[in-house]
């Protein structure tokens, strides 16, 4: 990675994340909170642990075509995550220097579903011979950017998101929102304390008014404990659908997570090494923070 990657980089997070500042709410909220609690005092201290985005598990598409690009600018696939109940598969990605976040990138594995759902999806995406990474220009930063907003297929109608829906949430809300950004990751052990917890930090969402995932308890714990993860519940959006018809669907959402120190061995001085990777258990229950499960809850 050299140096014109890196700013290559720079703009492409920033091209992914003005969108979904606009779109997601509660990130400005929460940024705004922080800054008026002197948490912080400028955003650039924000620490964001990872991104995340979806893909359908079909040719030309999902992580086999996704992840190219971010191969691309010097990521590092790491561990593999099956969900079977969910029907996803997913990864990790390590970022080519610290300062940029993880991605998670998961899939549907469409031929899992039934086959209604199957045709609902083959018709959306059927038309797509190629891969669509394949003809991005990689070294024009804006012609990427417009690609994650870009439509690969055709407006859904309302009837086949609600038919969707009924099978697979994650099918219903990749076929509307396809690679917009699903969520960024605040990451809570780099604050200050005492909200550098995510159970002091939460206290804190809570108090200003951002209403949190609590599938599988408001905290995910991994198993070694040492990964701890919130959500807030997906922000609802007015879609345009097919024939100008309109309806309230979730968007997406934003995350918090902390993440401890491996126990040290007893006489070394090594820096401070955090918990890396995932946790399915946890990823489990956040991708619920899409569900009507969540959103609708009173
Ligand atoms: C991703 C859910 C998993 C994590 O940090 O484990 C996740 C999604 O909702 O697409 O974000
Ligand atoms: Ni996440």
């Amino acid at each position: 990675m050299d140096f014109t990657d890196d700013t290559k980089l720079d703009s492409l997070m920033g091209a992914l994340f003005t969108p979904y500042k606009q779109s997601v709410t509660d990130v400005q909220k929460v940024i705004d909170a922080l800054l008026s609690h002197a948490i912080i005092s400028s955003e650039d201290e924000i620490v964001n642990d990872h991104i995340a985005f979806r893909t359908l598990g079909v040719p030309n598409l999902g992580i086999a075509s996704f992840e190219k690009l971010f191969l691309h600018y010097g990521y590092v696939k790491k561990d593999y995550y099956y969900f079977k109940e969910k029907k996803l598969n997913a990864y990790w990605y390590a970022p080519p220097s610290p300062k940029y976040p993880r991605i998670f990138i998961s899939e549907l594995r469409v031929d899992d579903l039934p086959e209604k759902a199957k045709t609902i999806l083959n018709k959306y995406t059927k038309d797509i011979l190629q891969d669509p990474v394949d003809s991005i220009d990689l070294n024009n930063i804006e012609s990427v950017g417009n690609f994650f907003y870009k439509p690969l297929w055709e407006l859904p109608t309302i009837t086949d998101y609600q038919e969707l829906q009924k099978i697979s949430e994650y099918a219903a809300w990749v076929l509307y929102n396809r690679y917009y950004l699903n969520h960024y990751t605040i990451s809570v052990h780099e604050l200050k304390q005492p909200y550098n917890s995510l159970e002091s930090f939460n206290k804190f969402l809570t108090s200003i008014g951002i209403s949190l995932n609590t599938a599988g308890g408001v905290i995910k714990t991994s198993a070694d404990g040492l990964l701890k993860q919130t959500s807030s519940v997906a922000k609802m959006i007015d879609a345009i659908f097919k024939d100008g018809e309109h309806l309230e669907i979730s968007g997406s959402y934003v995350e918090f997570a902390e993440r401890l120190p491996y126990p040290k061995s007893t006489n070394d001085n090594e820096p401070t090494r955090r918990r890396d990777g995932f946790e399915s258990a946890n990823a489990d229950k956040i991708f619920e923070s899409t569900y009507s499960s969540q959103t609708k809850k009173s």
